[in-house]
């Protein structure tokens, strides 16, 4: 970080943690107390980076990606993996032969915010198993479970099939959940499905889908992630071997450059 940059950011984040101090008259134990849990914290494997995701990158990204009248970004999370498996259609996220969950297929389109269709709309999706882990960060998956790539078709439509995720729960036993639960704050995430959008002259785009009537959307353990427009429905339809969701993606174009 540039230097000045630095010196100002950082005066105000020592400012404002002196103000707290001040205001709420912090004893000598209250400080040792954060200071052997913040110790904690650095001794868990990704333990600050989940902290940090859970209060703060929201905001941040809310400061960056904040949309006119493209879809509404959402955390990335600490569970993305680069270079996903580039799927062939028709699309089925790789998945164990013996994947635990109701099938749920996901379909919609990718325009731009004029409403052009974006043929060829990169998709890099990734979800939580039904029996609660991310392949690569818990124990068990094969590399890249329910993590694909795939493109949107000429007419901007795409369509991949899913299990449908369950609601993620911070685990109990890290500093992160630690501090919720001292909270009285709720540990879980609603279920939800990340995607990264791109198109070629559009701004990339980070976020979640969510699904009406999970219990957990007006109470996300993180900070932030739940916007209202990006709750669709979960739809059950009796008979229908699978769960059907469906979202309508607009990414907005990046300003021409300027001709020389
Ligand atoms: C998740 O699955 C997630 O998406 C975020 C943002 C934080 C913790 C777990
Ligand atoms: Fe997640």
């Amino acid at each position: 970080m540039e230097n000045a940059r630095l010196q100002a950011v950082f005066t105000d984040v020592l400012d404002g943690l002196q103000q707290v101090v001040r205001r709420h008259r912090v004893t000598r134990e209250e400080y040792r107390l954060l200071s052997e849990w913040l110790t904690e914290a650095g001794t868990q494997p990704n333990e600050i980076a989940l902290l940090l995701e859970v209060l703060l990158s929201s905001t941040v990204d809310d400061v960056n990606f904040a949309v006119e009248s493209g879809t509404e970004n959402s955390v990335e999370g600490p569970f993305h993996v680069p270079g996903a498996p580039l799927l062939s259609a028709p699309y089925v996220l790789p998945m164990r032969p013996d994947e635990p969950g109701e099938r749920l297929l996901f379909s919609g389109t990718v325009r731009s915010a004029d409403g052009t269709p974006l043929a060829g709309a990169m998709l890099d999706v990734w979800q939580i198993s039904a029996d609660g882990g991310y392949s690569h960060f818990h124990a068990g998956f094969p590399e890249y479970n329910l993590r694909g790539r795939l493109t949107a078709d000429e007419e901007g439509r795409f369509e991949f099939l899913t299990v449908v995720p369950v609601p993620y729960e911070i685990p109990k036993e890290g500093a992160t959940g630690r501090l919720l639960a001292a909270l009285g704050r709720t540990a879980h995430r609603p279920a939800h499905v990340h995607l990264k959008l791109g198109h070629q002259g559009h701004r990339p785009l980070t976020t979640q889908i969510y699904f009406e009537g999970d219990p957990w959307l007006d109470r996300d353990a993180v900070v932030g992630a739940t916007k209202a427009s990006l709750v669709t429905p979960l739809v059950r339809d009796g008979g229908a071997t699978a769960a059907r969701c469906s979202y309508d993606f607009v990414l907005e174009p990046v300003p021409e450059p300027a001709l020389v």
